[in-house]
């Protein structure tokens, strides 16, 4: 059903991610200096480990753009692993390189390694940890960098911000989007208070010097988008429900809510719902924004506001018991390098996800295969809005 599709290659170690996206307008400009501002936010973020100070990733587009503007065709995108230079046999695939680095058997609790080793028949977990590695959400942020793009056509923004890591909380107030996330900017845990940020500092600090890690939470957010996409009428085509899966795919996401989320289910109606006003010169308009911009699968006009969860990384100095794959034999997992807390750049892969979902939905409502096409369509029913 999507009308924006895209899919992404690479191993964390291997030569090069790579992703291929379809469905784009033609005549859109695309500025690859804002694609690689977005990949650096992603690689920033206190609790980071040594591979950060390795990668500085930048994208290539190698189809589908041509003088600066798409053509309609597939765009591909490319962003080369510098580490790869460490793992030219490790991650070889030529049949002469075999054996050349020690499978890796033990299996990491929380990761990928077990059930990815029996399902795939797998007696190296390497083959499957080298795909389920966070190091793939490079290119998700690339993509959604040039869904970003289409999206400004039409005012669409989209930014996040950190609200905990660990038990340290960053309490929320009515403070405007757009200024929680310049201060969020600001932060090496992308949250908006400075305070806060020094209290999360300190929460990574600890677990580190406990060989441990430590997740948190954030808030996406996305404005200006008009009323209207995503629709009520089929499970699958809910705006929420494309929302949450986009976003729980990303690597150690446990939940995702919108607007007051959870809490809606402890409080009464008369305090959930958003009262509906009307004003000549506003039209229809709300005072709270609990829903979070979503009322039957489809915006309301409100802010999309998204809160999402994320575990500890599962990789840790601090031994944890598992068994060996090939012997059996139970051991005490160690490893050496890992994030110890990667909250900062998991909102920013977040936004990207949010920025591919809502560019999908509108090329569902706008349709047309030129830009000018899209943004004549989206003028048209936004007036058509405006006079209802
Ligand atoms: C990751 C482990 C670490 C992270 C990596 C994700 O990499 P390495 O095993 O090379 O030290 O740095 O994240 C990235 C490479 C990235 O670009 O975000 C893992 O096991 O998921």
């Amino acid at each position: 059903m999507a009308n924006i599709r895209y899919i992404t290659s690479g191993e964390s170690h291997g030569q090069a991610l790579t992703g291929i996206i379809e469905g784009l307008p033609s005549n859109l400009q695309l500025y690859i200096e804002d694609i690689n501002k977005e990949l650096k936010r992603r690689q920033l973020g206190y609790g980071r480990g040594g591979r950060m100070k390795i990668e500085s990733d930048k994208v290539s587009i190698l189809s589908g753009l041509r003088w600066g503007k798409t053509l309609g065709s597939p765009l591909c995108l490319q962003i080369i692993n510098k580490d790869w230079e460490n793992w030219k046999q490790g991650m070889s695939n030529d049949l002469k390189d075999v054996g050349s680095i020690e499978p890796v058997t033990r299996a990491r609790p929380g990761h990928a390694d077990l059930s990815g080793a029996l399902k795939y028949n797998h007696r190296d977990i390497r083959n499957v940890l080298e795909r389920s590695s966070a190091r793939e959400t490079a290119m998700r942020v690339a993509l959604g960098a040039v869904a970003r793009q289409f999206l400004s056509v039409f005012g669409v923004t989209i930014g996040s911000y950190v609200i905990r890591i660990g038990n340290v909380e960053f309490e929320q107030s009515n403070e405007i989007l757009s200024e929680l996330f310049i201060k969020a900017e600001q932060s090496e845990v992308r949250c908006p208070d400075q305070s806060a940020s020094e209290r999360m500092k300190a929460a990574i600090d600890v677990a580190k010097e406990q060989g441990d890690t430590i997740g948190g939470a954030f808030v996406v957010f996305a404005s200006g988008l008009p009323i209207g996409i995503g629709s009520h009428i089929q499970w699958d085509r809910k705006l929420d429900g494309r929302l949450a899966q986009a976003i729980m795919s990303i690597q150690a996401v446990k939940a995702v809510e919108f607007g007051i989320g959870a809490k809606a289910g402890q409080l009464p109606g008369s305090q959930v719902m958003d009262e509906i006003f009307y004003d000549n010169d506003l039209g229809y308009y709300r005072k709270t924004n609990n829903a979070g911009g979503i009322e039957g699968g489809m915006s309301n006009g409100m802010p999309l506001i998204i809160q999402a969860v994320m575990k500890p990384i599962p990789t840790l100095r601090k031994p944890l018991s598992s068994v060996d794959i090939i012997t059996k034999e139970p051991f005490k997992a160690a490893y050496e390098r890992s994030d110890v807390c990667a909250v900062p750049a998991c909102s920013v892969i977040a936004e990207a996800m949010t920025a591919l979902v809502v560019a999908d939905g509108f090329m569902e409502k706008f349709g047309g295969d030129s830009i000018e096409e899209i943004v004549r369509n989206y003028k048209g029913y936004v007036g058509q809005v405006r006079e209802f």
